[in-house]
């Protein structure tokens, strides 16, 4: 415990704007709040991006009054959700908690409209429910140290409606969760409800937090639909340090597991942004296809023969 401290204080000493306080509470419960992190008029301003964005799709895509709504890579939709990824209050503690050579891994903003109690029956997070417990992850996973996910990103939160009230539709995170393993042998999640927290925050309250932890949504019995921004960073590292992508001769003649290694996609080639590109794009190497991996199927079989090649 001593020596933890001691490189607390020093990490501090070195950093721009963290407090001792909130690196215990990032290290311990994998969260801290930071209210008033944009003020009213920069809350307004983004309300008015989202509420016009929200109301295209609206009608392009026949949105019903209670469904809930997405867009992600927000950074292209407007400059000014772009200008967020750097915003002076928050930047300085980013690069306190994830250091400098990082970079955008998603982006997104979420309207959660007033929601029927017919689609809030089941309990919170459960599994089939409509928001249920998960931490963020790209398909087949983070790999895990003794169980535990390695620290591999964080995401910072921006709430922009008044989510004070209990089951106004705020994150809810459970603390702690990140340090530990989280399911069962049945493959259950395992969550002590005094761990949960509701993230009941006014306006303008941003939240920095790790994505490995648990997180679910309460439903939104309120009056107003919430509405908030997600940037999450990771390491620019993730990546190969050799080549960014390999020329034309190396891939030509690869075979697909060749081409994998070499870091290219199957179809995902020509469908890298998946099949909703405008609201909803998600890379093929996040969440690839089993043309993109063919590693996969190639385990799988060595698994059915008993490893006998
Ligand atoms: O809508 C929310 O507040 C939760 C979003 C979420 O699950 C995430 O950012 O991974």
């Amino acid at each position: 415990m001593q020596q933890t401290m001691l490189a607390n204080s020093s990490a501090v000493a070195n950093s721009m704007a963290i407090t001792a306080a909130q690196r215990q509470q990032f290290e311990e419960d994998g969260f801290f709040l930071i209210e008033d992190a944009l003020s009213a008029e920069e809350v307004a301003a983004a309300v008015g991006v989202i509420d016009r964005l929200y109301e295209k799709y609206r009608q392009a895509r026949n949105l019903g009054p209670h469904e809930a709504f997405q867009v992600r890579n927000i950074v292209a939709a407007d400059p000014l959700l772009r200008n967020l990824i750097d915003h002076p209050r928050i930047l300085p503690l980013i690069v306190d908690v994830m250091g400098y050579n990082i970079q955008i891994r998603t982006s997104h903003l979420d309207v959660r409209p007033p929601m029927r109690s017919e689609d809030t029956q089941a309990g919170l997070g459960e599994r089939g429910s409509f928001f249920p417990w998960h931490s963020d992850a790209p398909n087949f996973g983070w790999p895990t140290v003794d169980g535990v996910i390695p620290y591999m990103e964080m995401k910072v939160g921006y709430y922009l409606t008044d989510l004070t009230q209990r089951n106004s539709g705020a994150i809810c995170v459970v603390r702690g969760s990140h340090r530990r393993a989280q399911k069962d042998e049945q493959g259950n999640y395992i969550i002590d409800p005094a761990d949960i927290v509701e993230v009941n925050v006014r306006p303008g309250t941003a939240m920095i937090w790790r994505t490995a932890l648990l997180h679910c949504v309460t439903p939104n019995l309120s009056d107003h639909a919430r509405k908030c921004l997600y940037y999450g960073y990771n390491h620019r590292w993730i990546r190969p340090s050799d080549f960014d992508h390999q020329a034309p001769e190396v891939v030509a003649g690869c075979t697909p597991i060749q081409l994998q290694l070499l870091g290219e996609l199957g179809s995902g080639l020509q469908n890298y942004n998946g099949d909703d590109p405008l609201v909803h794009p998600v890379s093929r190497y996040w969440r690839p296809q089993e043309e993109d991996i063919p590693l996969k199927a190639w385990a799988e079989q060595r698994h059915a023969n008993g490893k006998a090649h």
